[in-house]
């Protein structure tokens, strides 16, 4: 058996469509890649993250190119030779020393073509045409019939390509086209391993069992010799093998005893190697090896006093879930690097997050992204890729879905992070409450067949050892009420859309699996990509990277009833972040105070895949927003609240530890200029993974002055909580007053602030210094007299006075009371 890569000598020309007459007769071309980058590359495109060039490029997506290369083959003598492209996005047709070989149009599949007898001994030239995918999606409607879709006129719904390439609420319309993943001739004799499926269970009695449906295909029917292996390198080392000459080959495999693999702040993430080989005497034929853990997952969705629950449970123990969804993390997904979904997975972890949700308008995530979470325990939940449309069932896209789903059921499968299947993003909702259902009329497909039939039955055979609902939002008792928030899973996008965040209070959903709020990127990212003179919220090049539909007028009804207006663009971006960072953890911190009815939050979003205005709480440069900090206190293993209960103000105390937390509250009522004004204290054992109420003192909760008057709670393990009685709108701030000093520290600075006056909510902006600046800490609130050090993570030679000067150092006080406006720009 060999590899070959097919992976130089590319170039790559237009072949029709609206292109430029000056466009080039060939450009050298990157396999793995895509037209925009090799564009890119050749400099014969601006970049179409900057400014508004993502309209100007918009021909690319209407056209069609050519790939082709030339390379050796030697005969090596193998009974078969393959091209295996394993990816190619999306509507081509490969030829190989002039014969076709194929066609296909699915960007999430791959395919296998048996060229051995069109391959030459010498020089060989291989073509892959990609034909417009948006031609091919508007034919391909006409063909299988339109059906209802968002966002722009682009019916990213009538094929099989990542839905948000399309454009979407953050995201531009870059509408792709190349090899998007690897290309080589695989040769081999006798027999190869065509699918590997592990099913990997334990045994009440703690024994791992891994049962293995192995596909051969085959050049003859000659017994060969299938093994597989479980070991962990210390003491584990399990083996069985089959002979056989079948093309099935089932193989069980029992560890008494596993290691268990469990999710981030419950246990280690033990890993064992599960390695296939198929062999013909002494010669090896194909192998394979992942990663697997020993666990069990389960989602139950059961009626109880409330509804209908939706909790996870890893291993018997329920799980808080702590999650964030993910988007494809660049528009050009063969640009994302390992190191990129490393840093990623090191966003949620660093934030105390336990799950990540791979929304269904991307793609079935990379298997590098997979293992990052297999090591860092952090749980996966992969949406099939369906999202906000409905779905035509004509064959045409029935069979392509059929075998992209069998085909990436079984890639993700052996990965011990996956705990959960889902259908599709907000489909059965679309249909019944977005219109679609009117629109349609009775008898017209609208992708029930997928969530209900094909998948469910594809998983039955290959992965039943994972829950799966239909869609989300979910309600498990009536299929026809999604967003009912007291059975199954919700997706709450009134705030945002319509209500004001303090609405989150009016419902205890039983799960949260999206809710956001929006905030523009960190400035560096935001002027990296944005020349416009002056920089305004409604500036051209500021419009054109918000994507949302009326996002601007939506952040600022989202916070004028929260915050002072802000007096220029400086202060309106610090607002809005700060607004994101505010709306959600009100969100957070009411969802938490009610696990386990209500058993988890998963925010919309985690990262962006460009500089945009959007939900994300790390930016499209990878730069932590305010929101980040704030999600990494909520999701801190000991919360503090204060909620609102039926019988007054309560302090809630979250325990997400195995063990008990013994905790010792002081609780004061002070004014802004430090007075204590009442005080108590609460001494209280926590029980683990619970959450603690306690009614709060009528002398702490009625203030004097609610405008100058707050509740703070302190422990000695967990953040401070705070209470105030009246918005920012209100509040009687002070202007920023502190005495601090910055001092040069092994890589980078310290900055210790003292307030003379309250501040609240003060953010280091570091990175308007230096964009690669990291602080250690956001959103900071003292009391006169308290002090704080913010760590300044830089190489950079930084003025020191800057690093403490408006705007970097932002709080509400300036909002509150102008400082000087900055020159040449307004809100
Ligand atoms: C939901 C998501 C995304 C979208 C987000 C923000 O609909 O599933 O489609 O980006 O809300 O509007």
């Amino acid at each position: 058996m060999s590899r070959q890569p097919i992976n130089s000598g590319w170039n790559l020309r237009a072949t029709a469509g609206p292109v430029p007459s000056d466009f080039p007769e060939s450009v050298a071309a990157t396999v793995p890649g895509t037209v925009h980058t090799d564009l890119l590359a050749a400099g014969y495109i601006p970049d179409p993250y900057l400014d508004t060039n993502e309209y100007a490029l918009a021909w690319i997506g209407e056209s069609d190119f050519e790939y082709a290369t030339t390379f050796d083959a030697g005969d090596e003598g193998y009974e078969r030779v393959d091209l295996v492209a394993e990816g190619l996005d999306t509507v081509a047709t490969l030829e190989l020393n002039g014969a076709r070989v194929g066609s296909t149009s699915n960007q999430h599949r791959s395919y296998r073509f048996d060229v051995r007898d069109l391959l030459k001994n010498s020089e060989n030239e291989l073509r892959i045409g990609f034909a417009s995918a948006l031609a091919f999606a508007r034919a391909a409607e006409d063909r299988i019939g339109a059906r209802p879709y968002v966002g722009n006129k682009l019916p990213y719904n009538a094929m099989r390509k990542m839905a948000c390439n399309f454009g979407w609420d953050w995201g531009p319309v870059l509408v792709t086209a190349g090899i998007w993943k690897p290309i080589y001739l695989h040769r081999w004799s006798t027999a190869r391993l065509a699918s590997v499926v592990p099913q990997v269970t334990v045994a009440p009695d703690g024994t791992g069992h891994v049962s293995l449906s192995i596909d051969l295909e085959r050049t003859s029917e000659s017994e060969v010799a299938v093994s597989a292996r479980v070991a962990n390198g210390s003491g584990v080392d399990v083996a069985a093998t089959v002979t056989s000459a079948e093309t099935h080959v089932q193989i069980d495999l029992d560890v008494p005893d596993a290691d268990l693999w469990w999710p981030l702040g419950y246990g280690e993430q033990a890993l064992y190697q599960l390695t296939v080989t198929v062999e013909d005497g002494d010669t090896l034929l194909d192998d394979w090896q992942r990663e697997i853990g020993f666990r069990t997952v389960e989602l139950r969705m059961d009626p109880d006093e409330f509804g209908t629950s939706f909790q996870f449970f890893v291993n018997g123990q329920y799980v808080w879930i702590k999650g964030a969804n993910w988007i494809p993390d660049d528009c050009f997904l063969p640009r994302i690097t390992d190191a990129d979904y490393a840093a990623g997975v090191r966003d949620a972890v660093d934030a105390g997050m336990n799950l990540l949700r791979i929304w269904g308008g991307g793609i079935y995530e990379s298997d590098a992204l997979y293992s990052e979470c297999n090591r860092a325990g952090i749980m996966v939940w992969q949406d099939f890729l369906f999202a906000c449309a409905a779905y035509s069932e004509e064959a045409e896209l029935w069979d392509e879905v059929e075998a992209e789903v069998r085909e990436n059921v079984a890639r993700l499968a052996p990965h011990p992070s996956l705990v959960f299947w889902n259908g599709s993003n907000e489909n059965i909702e679309g249909y019944y409450h977005w219109g679609w259902k009117e629109a349609l009329g009775e008898g017209v497909s609208w992708g029930r067949g997928y969530y209900d039939d094909l998948i469910p039955g594809i998983l039955a055979e290959l992965d039943p050892t994972r829950s799966y609902t239909p869609s989300s939002p979910f309600s498990p008792n009536n299929y026809e009420t999604p967003r009912d928030p007291h059975n199954g899973s919700v997706h709450s996008w009134e705030v945002w859309n319509r209500q004001d965040y303090t609405t989150y209070r009016d419902d205890i959903p039983r799960f949260v699996a999206e809710f956001g709020f929006q905030g523009p990127p960190n400035m560096p990212t935001l002027t990296d990509a944005i020349h416009d003179q002056p920089l305004a919220s409604d500036s051209v090049g500021v419009l054109s990277h918000q994507k949302a539909d009326d996002g601007n007028e939506k952040l600022r009804v989202g916070y004028e009833k929260h915050l002072p207006a802000p007096h220029d663009f400086d202060d309106w971006h610090f607002a809005t972040q700060l607004n994101q960072a505010r709306a959600i953890s009100y969100g957070i911190e009411h969802f938490r105070s009610h696990s386990p009815r209500t058993a988890g939050t998963v925010i919309w979003q985690l990262n962006d895949c460009w500089p945009v205005t959007s939900w994300a709480a790390v930016d499209g440069a990878r730069r932590r927003k305010p929101l980040w900090y704030a999600l990494r206190a909520l999701n801190a293993p000991r919360l503090l609240t204060i909620q609102p209960r039926p019988d007054g103000l309560a302090l809630i105390a979250s325990n997400d530890t195995a063990s008990v937390w013994h905790g010792e509250f002081s609780v004061m009522r002070v004014s802004l200029s430090g007075d204590e004004l009442a005080r108590d204290s609460i001494t209280i054992d926590v029980a683990p993974r619970s959450n603690a109420t306690v009614t709060l003192d009528p002398s702490i909760v009625r203030p004097d002055d609610a405008k100058s008057e707050l509740i703070v709670v302190r422990s000695a393990e967990a953040r401070s909580a705070y209470w105030y009685f009246v918005e920012d709108t209100e509040l009687a701030l002070d202007a920023l007053d502190l005495e601090s000093t910055v001092t040069v520290a092994a890589g980078g600075y310290t900055v210790d602030i003292r307030a003379n006056a309250f501040a609240k909510d003060l953010v280091l902006n570091a990175d308007r210094l230096d964009p690669d600046a990291v602080v250690d800490d956001a959103l900071i609130t003292l009391l006169p007299g308290e002090t704080h050090r913010f760590t300044v993570a830089s190489t950079a030679l930084l003025e020191t006075e800057q690093l403490v000067a408006h705007p970097v150092l932002q709080s509400v006080n300036n909002l509150t009371v102008p400082h000087a406006v900055s020159k040449g720009s307004k809100a």
